[in-house]
């Protein structure tokens, strides 16, 4: 737990879920309207307090924001949500005055003196998860929405927080629950011995689910690439032009070029944008044989940073030579590569990206800059980026993890029903799995994990 958490956490347990909080809603600084909002149950009385009448839900009511001695703090507008029907599920006040720091600090300084408390990272969105207003992956999709780099990544927001990712997570959690009621009737009347291997139904059934966390994992898998951005790995021998590549795609002069060969040494790192979306391009030390102590550590470095690639743009600056095939036994095997053939200025490559079915090829030349446009637009399309809405889901990381561990106890229960006809194995096995895929919508929840994504959250949110 890191320091911030920990602080998080403790704060939480001092406080109660059902003190009734303020935070300003709109960024701090000046706008022409600023909203404090509020959420609890003391929210009714503050409000009476607050505007001298009682608010009919839903209605925005034009109101005077008076102090405890009558005197006008401002002038605005009043939405009241009666709980459960608000975003919170609790009674809210929504206070729309004007928007600059000082008028916004005493209408939230006065909520305070009437019995709210100040709310915390996060807590208005944590308390519409708890209430049940929202699954978990719903209140991370605010979150995303929010911070999102791209017009792509907000529209696949928009979507996971209109639950559609919770939708397919759900789906499959059916198929797995309908899958271990099936088995577990076959459990209970051992008379009826049941063939798992030879039954149709315990077949097709087991191809659904599987089926189901093949879909589910590359559209979460394109999700987390959207909201996260893709780790880009260039590899390849020495002097090919790795690091000249490396400038063109960041535009400016990152990295030392020069014509003798182990110029890069250590790694160099670059954050840079397509289309809006995040792309950490990682440079390395060339490939090859070598006695110098310095490049030696340099290999080791971008042997390490190779194990962390979404993807591995593989450089050469010899078109249809077999050098690939002697450095893929570097590369990770579940990694994707893209063979990049650069230097097509003075070694008669062609141009642009080609599709084979050896691999996918990209022509380029570093130093007029040729072809650079199709490797940005082949770049783009990795993490996903489309034209056209494609129906994409947002997802983090903790989603790809849980949907593995998922995948791995259907898989180890598939064998022990399939070699063992142990389906008391297998129906364990789906159990874990189901909440696996719970965790992701907080079906099932830790504190620590609530803390952990909740705290990341801005305050007012
Ligand atoms: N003609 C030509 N030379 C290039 C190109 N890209 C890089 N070079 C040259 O190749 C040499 C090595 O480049 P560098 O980027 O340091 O390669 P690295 O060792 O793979 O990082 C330098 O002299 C570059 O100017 C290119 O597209 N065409
Ligand atoms: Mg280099």
């Amino acid at each position: 737990m890191t320091w911030n958490l920990l602080a998080t956490t403790i704060m939480r347990m001092q406080q109660s879920d059902n003190d009734t909080i303020v935070a300003l809603a709109t960024p701090p600084g000046r706008g022409g309207i600023g909203i404090v909002r509020l959420s609890g149950p003391n929210v009714s009385s503050i409000a009476f307090s607050l505007l001298g009448k009682r608010l009919e839900p839903r209605v925005a009511t034009s109101a005077q924001f008076t102090d405890a001695n009558g005197v006008m703090m401002d002038s605005g507008l009043a939405i009241y949500f009666a709980g459960p029907a608000s975003f919170t599920g609790e009674d809210v006040l929504e206070l729309h005055g004007h928007g600059g720091p000082v008028p916004m600090d005493m209408l939230i300084q006065h909520c305070l003196l009437l019995g709210a408390r100040l709310a915390g990272a996060g807590e208005f969105t944590q308390r519409a998860f708890l209430n049940d207003k929202i699954d978990l992956t719903q209140a991370e999709a605010i979150s995303d929405l929010i911070d999102s780099a791209s017009q792509q990544a907000a529209r696949a927001a928009v979507r996971s927080l209109c639950g559609e990712f919770a939708h397919y997570i759900n789906d499959l959690a059916h198929e797995i629950t309908s899958l271990r009621m099936f088995v577990e009737a076959a459990i209970d009347f051992p008379e009826e011995e049941i063939d798992f291997l030879a039954d149709q139904e315990v077949t097709a059934r087991l191809d659904r689910v599987a089926r189901g966390f093949t879909q589910i994992e590359a559209a979460a898998t394109q999700g987390q690439l959207l909201r996260d951005g893709m780790i880009l790995v260039i590899v390849g021998r020495p002097n090919v032009g790795k690091s000249s590549l490396l400038n063109r795609l960041a535009g400016y002069d990152a990295a030392i070029v020069t014509a003798q060969a182990g110029t890069t040494r250590d790694i160099l790192r670059e954050d840079i944008h397509i289309d809006g979306m995040p792309l950490h391009i990682v440079d390395t030390a060339g490939l090859h044989e070598s006695s110098d102590p310095v490049e030696i550590e340099g290999m080791r470095r971008a042997r390490r940073a190779l194990k962390q690639a979404d993807h591995v743009l593989y450089i050469s600056d010899r078109p249809g030579s077999d050098d690939f095939s002697q450095m893929a036994k570097e590369l990770p095997r579940d990694i994707p590569v893209t063979t990049v053939i650069n230097k097509i200025d003075i070694n008669g490559g062609t141009p642009g990206v080609s599709l084979t079915d050896a691999g996918n090829t990209v022509g380029v030349s570093a130093l007029t800059g040729e072809g650079l446009d199709d490797l940005r637009d082949y770049l783009g399309r990795l993490m996903g980026y489309s034209a056209a809405d494609s129906g994409q889901v947002i997802a983090r990381r903790r989603h790809l993890d849980a949907l593995a561990r998922a995948r791995v106890h259907f898989t180890d229960g598939k064998r022990a029903l399939l070699d063992q006809g142990a389906g008391e194995i297998m129906a364990e096995e789906l159990r874990l799995a189901q909440n696996c895929l719970g965790e992701i919508t907080g079906q099932v929840t830790s504190d620590e994990l609530l803390g952990q994504i909740f705290s990341n959250f801005c305050i007012g949110k």
